[in-house]
């Protein structure tokens, strides 16, 4: 490794421009062309691009300097085998670079996405699935692009999700894309027609079909190198903000107007999930994310930059013994944002009550034989849809959502309920439409069907919305009672533990009755106490007597 120094490259005519940003520091890593720092003429900003991969040993200037072409403004040990330090691309920016600085004016810096190669003509591409680090048959998680689109070499066309690793499968062309030929959900393996595409050529090459495989999607934690499979690292947008809590390390893209407009409006750029090419953060970005900040501190502060509540700083475990770290799938990381959004926001009390389930228990049981005829099994849990679906309608303050921005009470006209079903890859809550409308043979075939889909990883993203309401048993594994976290934006949900015998005082006598322990956590600014508690004596009332739930 040696020390090179870091030149100021041919500034496309401007003389002397002023250093308005250091973008980074003493000991940090750099691939080539990884922004340095930000120069601004009266004309334009640029940023100077690394001319290497190395490790930056000094930056020699500071914010306000006046720098012009071939002033060193700091020195940087280039990675051994990389050539991008060489005499010659030090002094010169690099031709091909799509953000080598030449002095683009702001609003063409913005979008930095290069326009396509000058060509001779275009012709069709059939993008295949490239090898999937080791995987096949992993289903299609989100779709990145659109019929139509003009993308880049590398942007990602589609986002898979396999057991251990969330990848997506990047362009190998700049085109214009055609058909997809795959959907949300779909099982890819290597090899698989992924999308058409309209490839301009550079010149010469005959129009015609043409079949290619996409490259390898690429891996941050596997290599440096882009065609290695990359694991996502963001975890899931939380609905609504754009708050994303930065990698350690994270280097931000943006061109030199979004850091402008950044720094003027206070906005710290490595919190902010870019929208642009290669995840590149534009102003429209940073305008959404200073708006979600400003909601959420309307809101009186929620999870994140801002809401006062200090972090949870982690020791070293490995001090005390052996440990293994693992990324957390996409599924856990959004659960872990919603229920700590849900917790924070929702001021939550849990009301409890037993249900005589002794009668339903014996009708349910009676069941077996017509169930058995029928191919479904009739659990507890149709009971308690029905049962909460009379409650909502008797109760309907239940069946509300809350707008704090604009001070509505959102009331629904329909009654879905959320089922939360234990799956292998964490906690999924399928949804079970006009709960109301429905017998209980088809609550049961219907939550049976949707509770198998959830650990099969089948379900859709219209079979997990629109809930009004949430039931959340453990009541097949054990428990006498607990506090369900609101599944937001809802307002209540049902806690059932496992029913057991008690005695039960009839006036007379002490009776065996078979109990069932029920938890209702509601958000307090929507339902008081005293709804909260006629809705626990309404589901025990149904369900000691499941005649009354045909009333
Ligand atoms: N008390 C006693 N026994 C109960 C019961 C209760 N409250 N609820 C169910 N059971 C019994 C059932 O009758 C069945 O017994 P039999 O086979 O003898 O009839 C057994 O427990 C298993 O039932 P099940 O769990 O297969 O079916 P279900 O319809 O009751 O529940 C589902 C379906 C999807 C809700 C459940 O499988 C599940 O995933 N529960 C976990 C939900 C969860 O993780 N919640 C936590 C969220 S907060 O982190």
């Amino acid at each position: 490794m040696s020390e090179q120094e870091i030149k100021v490259p041919d500034l496309g005519g401007a003389d002397e421009v002023e250093v308005i940003e250091i973008i980074v520091s003493k000991g940090d890593s750099v691939e080539e062309e990884d922004p340095i720092l930000t120069v601004e003429s009266d004309k334009a900003s640029v940023e100077l691009p690394s001319p290497g991969a190395g490790k930056i040993t000094s930056i020699t200037v500071k914010v306000g300097d006046k720098v012009k072409e071939g002033d060193v403004v700091g020195t940087m040990e280039a990675d051994s085998g990389d050539s991008g330090l060489d005499e010659e691309a030090e002094d010169k920016p690099d031709e091909k670079s799509e953000e080598a600085p030449e002095a683009k004016s702001e609003d063409e810096s913005e979008k930095s996405k290069p326009a396509p190669k000058k060509s001779g003509g275009s012709r069709k591409e059939t993008v295949k699935v490239p090898a999937l680090d080791g995987f096949d048959n992993v289903p299609v998680i989100e779709i990145n692009v659109a019929e139509g689109d003009s993308i880049d070499a590398d942007d990602p066309l589609v986002t898979v999700e396999s057991d251990k690793a969330t990848m997506e499968i990047p362009s190998p062309f700049a085109g214009k894309v055609g058909k997809i030929l795959v959907s949300d959900g779909d099982k890819l393996s290597e090899g698989d027609d992924l999308i058409e595409m309209t490839v301009e050529d550079e010149g010469g090459e005959s129009e015609g079909e043409v079949e290619s495989e996409a490259e390898q999607p690429a891996s941050k934690d596997q290599g440096k190198s882009e065609d290695k499979p990359r694991k996502q690292e963001e975890a899931p947008q939380p609905q609504g903000a754009t708050y994303e809590p930065p990698a350690p390390g994270t280097k931000v893209h943006a061109g030199p107007a979004v850091r402008k407009l950044a720094r003027e409006l206070g906005a710290d750029l490595t919190r902010v999930k870019g929208s642009g090419p290669k995840s590149r953060i534009l102003k429209d970005d940073v305008q959404a994310y200073v708006k979600s900040q400003l909601r959420q501190a309307q809101q009186g502060g929620a999870v994140g930059a801002g809401s006062g509540i200090p972090g949870v700083k982690l020791p070293d475990f490995s001090q005390f013994g052996d440990i293994e770290k693992e990324a957390m799938s996409r599924m856990m990381a959004a659960t872990a944002t919603n229920m700590q959004r849900s917790w924070l926001n929702v001021p939550h009390v849990t009301q409890f009550e037993d249900a005589d389930i002794t009668d339903m228990e014996d009708f349910r049981k009676a069941q077996k034989a017509a169930g058995e005829k029928k191919g479904v099994k009739m659990t507890p849990l149709p009971f308690l849809l029905k049962a909460c679906a009379t409650a909502l309608a008797a109760l309907p303050q239940f069946n509300v959502s809350l707008d704090m921005d604009r001070k509505e009470v959102i009331r629904k006209k329909y009654i879905h309920i959320g089922i939360a079903v234990d799956t292998p890859n964490g906690l999924m809550v399928p949804v079970i439409r006009d709960v109301d409308k429905k017998g209980l043979w088809e609550l049961a075939a219907e939550s049976a069907d949707l509770a198998q889909k959830a650990r099969d990883k089948q379900l859709k993203p219209a079979e997990m919305q629109g809930a009004c309401f949430t039931i959340t048993s453990l009541g097949g594994i054990g428990g006498t009672a607990f506090t369900p976290i609101v599944n937001t934006p809802e307002v209540a949900i049902l806690g059932v533990s496992k029913a057991a015998m008690k005695p039960v005082w009839d006036g007379k006598a002490f009776q065996p009755r078979l109990m069932l322990p029920l938890s209702l956590s509601y958000d307090h600014r929507a339902v008081n106490g005293a709804d909260a508690a006629r809705f626990t004596t309404l589901l025990s009332q149904l369900l000691g007597d499941i005649r009354s739930l045909l009333l």
